[in-house]
């Protein structure tokens, strides 16, 4: 039995197949965890939340992406999208049922893995993030009609509080756990630059450059920015001991066998490859996107 985290779908449903047959997937032994953002911008997104649906074992953090499809299957008049095949499918409802009941952050402690889509808040601890995390999924999952989600759009506040309530609260997590890359020091997010570390303002940082206490010895595997791993052609490399990105990579190298972040994100959508992490023994996978797979 093996435990393989996926890096971001986007709909690529060929080239989830793919890496499957590469890692010779078996549904009644292995579980997948996925970094989310299984859905938008590639041409499949259909099949891809049926077919992760079905799993036996999967563990599904949610994605800034996948929270939209909640919004849009909630009538939210959202125009700039590729999930017109996901709204019209017949079971439509049921996969939102589904989706909406996902996790926004999951932690194992046994295997010493934490797995978001984007990223954690560098002034919250452990505890404090799963809470928070634990707040926005019940929130998705209570028995509303979705209408509200609409609120979670913004990007404000951009400072956390612990004081905040309602919809500011939320908002604020749901920002931090499906969109973060950058902050400054004290806690300010920044939602403008989404491109390699080193192109943001020099006042702001990669979230993972100030991770709290807290996460001391625990690996954490997002997804969200596809940029950190551009220009690193050599995804599958046979024996990982290092995260998939370049300035991490010069880092750590000699100091760790095993990262402390692993951003899987390898831009499948984008034209380059789709890629899954083995969490017993950190080796990486990974199979080429078949074109240029996004839909404008
Ligand atoms: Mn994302």
């Amino acid at each position: 039995m093996s435990t393989y985290a996926i890096g971001d779908i986007h709909g690529c449903y060929d080239e989830l197949q793919r890496l499957l047959e590469l890692i010779a997937f078996d549904d009644a032994q292995d579980q997948l965890w996925f970094t989310g953002d299984l859905v938008n911008r590639g041409p499949q997104s259909l099949a891809v939340l049926r077919f992760i649906k079905r799993l036996k074992n999967a563990i599904v953090v949610l994605g800034n992406h996948d929270i939209h499809l909640l919004a849009l299957a909630a009538k939210d008049p959202f125009k700039d999208h590729t999930l017109q095949a996901v709204l019209a499918a017949p079971d439509c409802e049921e996969l939102v049922e589904w989706l909406r009941r996902q996790r926004l952050l999951y932690y194992d402690a046994t295997l010493n893995y934490l797995i978001v889509h984007a990223g954690i808040y560098p002034l919250w601890s452990l505890t404090q993030v799963r809470q928070y995390a634990a707040e926005v999924e019940s929130f998705l999952q209570c028995d509303h009609d979705l209408a509200n989600l609409r609120h979670l759009y913004g990007n404000e506040p951009d400072y956390w509080d612990e004081v905040l309530t309602g919809f500011e609260r939320l908002r604020f997590i749901t920002n931090v756990l499906t969109r973060l890359r950058f902050c400054t020091a004290t806690g300010k997010l920044d939602f403008k630059h989404a491109g390699k570390v080193g192109s943001q303002p020099p006042e702001y940082l990669p979230w993972f450059e100030m991770i709290h206490p807290t996460f001391k010895g625990i690996s954490i595997i997002f997804g969200h920015w596809a940029a950190l791993s551009a220009g690193q052609e050599n995804y599958s490399s046979a024996a990982l001991s290092v995260s998939p990105y370049n300035h991490l990579v010069e880092l750590k190298r000699e100091k760790v066998h095993r990262p402390q972040f692993l951003g899987i994100d390898t831009g499948c959508v984008w034209g380059r490859a789709l890629t899954a992490l083995r969490l017993e023994d950190h080796q990486m996978f990974s199979v080429s996107a078949n074109t240029k797979n996004v839909i404008s």
